[in-house]
Parts: structure tokens; sequence; C-alpha cells
């Protein structure tokens, strides 16, 4: 296998987020690299980020011109937010400097086994369920990438034996150039980040790249009932592993309402969907996509299995927050927290068990998705419609329909939300789109929601 080599040892660290960039430079000037870390954000907006940086990084803030390279850089790593396309990269990998991102650094130093998740919705409840099974089962268990902690920042507590869960967005992907997981799935790809990729062959070619490196003796795991995935699977080298609502002869599918799983040449009833705690077909088939996972890698750590067992962690996951978590009842109504919902098939699904009877506050920003596509899929499913952020204006047409309100703020939503509802409706924060105009990230929006909720059962906001 052709590898990228990381001769030398000065780095530049591109993008100075809290998570990746941080975490990155601090791992690597914690090794005795020379590290720059680079942000388009001018210091003064970067003092948080600045005071948790070990002292010997070198910040160069503001800008991200080419010339930053004239000082001569070993190899760069690129946090997921910078597309490749800005000027720096391109120069970077015009003077042949490696550029790489955190997941294929991490990769370089990790020891035991690896699970690496993709797909466009439903990965990080996978990731973390297939973390909880794991644990559950007493293996020593890491979860993070994506959700949570970067991998980088999880390195030191890895050894030999340990299982690290990775959730993988395609933006980490674009610049893995060895990384290799024991186990990879990849649970579906809809349209997403289409404000990125020229179109969606390219967001799903970033997406199979999860298994460019995979050997016949690893485990590829995916949706069979997802057309596009089914275009690139010729392609991959590792052993084939399938999980449909539809198809019997896949090898995890619902059998009379149980998940039931194919191994050795024998059929496994795990668990019967009602048991779950998660809710929705989606759900049912997030675990279908688990419990492959889990079969496999305890395969590869010659571990017996225990199906029913498996079962029962299932079972007992609750989920994640900001993914359909209900907060609570207000005034008779349900509040439901779906902040991580940034896409339009995330929030279909979100909507596919109402009839009428919920009112859904959308907006944010776009990130190039078909919201007319949407605004079709919403009929008959919601009483109202509240729009957020910045994307009012073009939202205010393509869901004219609905006769939106329009809220300046995520507060004023809920105001508008609840005169419009009724008792007995949902009242359903499902956005559709990024939170950075108006939040730090998903989880603050639905923070905020959920403070909102709060303060309304206590008295302290009105809304009549
Ligand atoms: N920046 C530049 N130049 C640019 C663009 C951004 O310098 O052209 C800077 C910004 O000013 C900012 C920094 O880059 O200071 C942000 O870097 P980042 O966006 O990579 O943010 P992190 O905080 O490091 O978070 C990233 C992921 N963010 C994105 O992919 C946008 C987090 O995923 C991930 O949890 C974290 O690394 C740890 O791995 C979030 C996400 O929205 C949850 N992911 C998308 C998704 O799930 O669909 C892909």
């Amino acid at each position: 296998m052709y590898m990228i080599r990381l001769n030398g040892n000065k780095v530049l660290v591109v993008g100075l987020g809290k998570r990746t960039g941080l975490a990155a430079c601090n791992f690597l000037s914690a090794r005795g690299y020379d590290v720059t870390g680079n942000d388009v954000k001018d210091r003064s907006d970067l003092t948080e980020i600045v005071e948790k940086l070990n002292p010997s990084v070198r910040i160069v803030a503001g800008h991200q011109s080419p010339t930053i390279l004239n000082d001569g850089f070993d190899f760069v790593v690129l946090s997921p937010g910078v597309p490749r396309s800005i000027p720096l990269i391109v120069e970077a990998q015009k003077r042949h400097i490696p550029v790489i991102s955190e997941i294929e650094l991490a990769f370089r130093f990790m020891k035991g086994y690896i699970i690496g998740i993709t797909g466009t919705d439903g990965k990080s409840t996978t990731t973390a369920l297939t973390g909880h099974i794991l644990k559950e089962l007493g293996e020593k268990t890491i979860v993070g990438g994506n959700i949570g902690i970067p991998l980088i920042g999880l390195v030191d507590s890895i050894d030999d034996e340990t299982v690290s869960v990775i959730e993988l967005s395609s933006f980490q992907l674009e610049t893995i150039d060895s990384f290799r997981p024991d186990v990879a799935a990849i649970l579906n790809i809809t349209p997403d980040h289409l404000d990125r990729y020229a179109n969606m062959e390219e967001y799903a070619l970033a997406k199979m790249r999860i298994a460019k490196n995979q050997k016949p003796e690893d485990v590829f795991v995916y949706y069979a009932d997802d057309e596009r995935i089914a275009q690139y699977v010729a392609h991959v080298a590792a052993t084939q592993l399938t999980f449909s609502l539809t198809d019997d002869r896949a090898d995890a599918f619902l059998c009379d309402g149980a998940i039931s799983v194919r191994w050795g040449g024998l059929l496994h009833r795990m668990l019967d969907v009602r048991e779950m705690k998660l809710v929705g077909l989606h759900n049912a088939l997030n675990a279908m996509a688990s419990a492959l996972m889990v079969c496999a890698i305890l395969a590869r750590m010659d571990r017996p299995i225990d199906f029913l067992e498996i079962g029962q962690c299932i079972a007992r996951f609750s989920g994640l927050p900001h993914r359909m978590e209900t907060l609570g009842e207000f005034a008779g109504r349900i509040f439901i927290n779906d902040s991580k919902a940034t896409t339009v098939g995330a929030v279909e699904m979100a909507v596919r068990n109402f009839t009428g009877n919920a009112v859904l506050i959308l907006g944010g920003r776009t990130k190039g998705d078909d919201y007319s596509r949407l605004a079709k899929n919403l009929k008959g499913k919601i009483r109202a419609l509240v729009l957020i952020g910045e994307s009012q204006d073009e939202f205010k047409k393509i869901f004219s329909e609905f006769a939106p309100r329009c809220a300046d703020s995520l507060e004023d939503a809920v105001r508008e939300a609840l005169s419009m509802s009724h008792p007995g409706d949902s009242i359903l924060l499902s956005p559709a789109c990024a939170s950075f105009d108006m939040f730090t990230n998903y989880e603050h929006r639905g923070e905020v929601f959920r403070t909102i909720f709060e303060k309304l059962k206590r008295g302290e906001i009105s809304w009549t």
C-alpha cells in the first residue's frame, strides 16, 4: 500500500477549532514536533483556543495566504471544516507537501481494533450504540471522532486490546491516506454538504473512502436498500455484510419484527424492535448495523458471540441528546429536540411518525440540500411551520404553502410554535440546516432549546 511518509517535524495545523485543531496541535507539540497553528479568524477571536494551546505552538492567524508555506513545512494537518479547495491547501499540494486529516494522523499512532462508521444520517447514534454494546460486553472501548472527543485526543488512552469506535464525516475521510478500519460501515448516503461537494457523486466517493484501504480479512457493513451505496460496493475489497428492511437475504434484517442476524450459516434472533428504547425504523436499521459490526469485531478478536446478550444491550440503549430527544411536556405540548437534524433526510425521518400534529421549527445555514423535496414530504405531517435563521427568505418561498411564521430568535420561535399548536401536539426543533448562523454548533442550539423549555416550565418565560 502506498503511504504518505510523514518525515520531518515541522507541521502546519490548518483550522484552529475547539476540537480538532486544538487537540492536533497539543498532541504534536507534546511529541516534540515544531507546530504552527493557522486560522482564518483573527487572533482576538481565538482567545479561548490560544489559552488552551501548548505555549510552544506558533500561531498564524487572520489569513490563509499560501505564503505561509514559505516557512517550509514537512506536512499539513487539515481540520475537517476547512475545505481542501482553499488556496493555501491547493498550494501545499502543488509543492508536494503531504496534507492529512487528524484521523490519518491519529491512525499512525493507534493500536488495538478500529470500527469506523460513516453515513449521512444516524452515524452518531450508531457510533454511540456500537460503543455502548461493546462496553456492556466488557470490552475496553473508546468512542469519538466526529462525535465527542476528536480521535487524536483519545490516542493516548488506547492500548492493544482497545476497540476504538469512530464516527467519521466525509470531510474527515477526504484526507485519509492509510487509515484502515478492521470494520467499516456506511449507513446511508443522501444529499448533504452540497455546498462543499460539486455533486452527489463527489460526496458519495468521499464517504466510500472509508473502505479504500480495507483488505478481504476486514469487514464492510452497508445498507443494502441504498441504491447509491450499491453502485460503489464492487470496488470494496473487504468482506461485505448487509442490513436491510426489505431483503431477508441480507445479513441483518427484520424477521417477524425481530432484529435477526445471519452468522455462521445460522439465523440468530436478537431482539424484538418493540423492546428497543430507540424508536422508529431508522433506529432499527442503526441497530442492525451496530449488531453486525459488534459480531464482526468480536469475531476478529476471537471472542464468543452471545446474540441474545447483544440484543439486550441494544434494548437498554436510550439514545443521544439532540436526536429526537423528548424533553417533556409543557401546556399539553410535547417538546422534541432534534437539533442534530441538519439535513433534509434527517427531518424527513423525524416527521415520519407525525400525522399533522406537529409544529416544526426549521432553518439556519443552508447546505445546498433539496429543500423543495422537504416541502413536498412535509405535507400531512405538520400543522404549522416556524422559520429561524439566515435561510428565512429562501424558505418563506419554498415552504409558502405552510404559511410559515418567521422568528428572530429560538425563543420567539418557540412562542410562535406554542401559539400555533394545540394541546396534544408536538413542538419539534428539527432544522434541516447547520446552526452556525445563530449558534456555536448543533449542541449549543439544542441546549438553548432545552433551556427555553425548562424556563417555560418554571414560569420564567411567558408565551400567551
Ligand atoms: N476555518 C479556517 N478556514 C476555513 C474554514 C474554517 O481557518 O476555510 C477555521 C474556523 O475559523 C474555525 C476552525 O476552522 O476556527 C473550525 O474547524 P472545524 O470546522 O474543523 O471545527 P472543529 O471544532 O475542529 O470540529 C470538527 C468537526 N467540524 C466540522 O466538520 C465542520 C466536528 O464535526 C467534529 O466533531 C470535530 O472536528 C471533532 O472531530 C461537527 C460537524 O458538524 C459536529 N460535522 C459535520 C457533520 O457531522 O455533518 C461534518
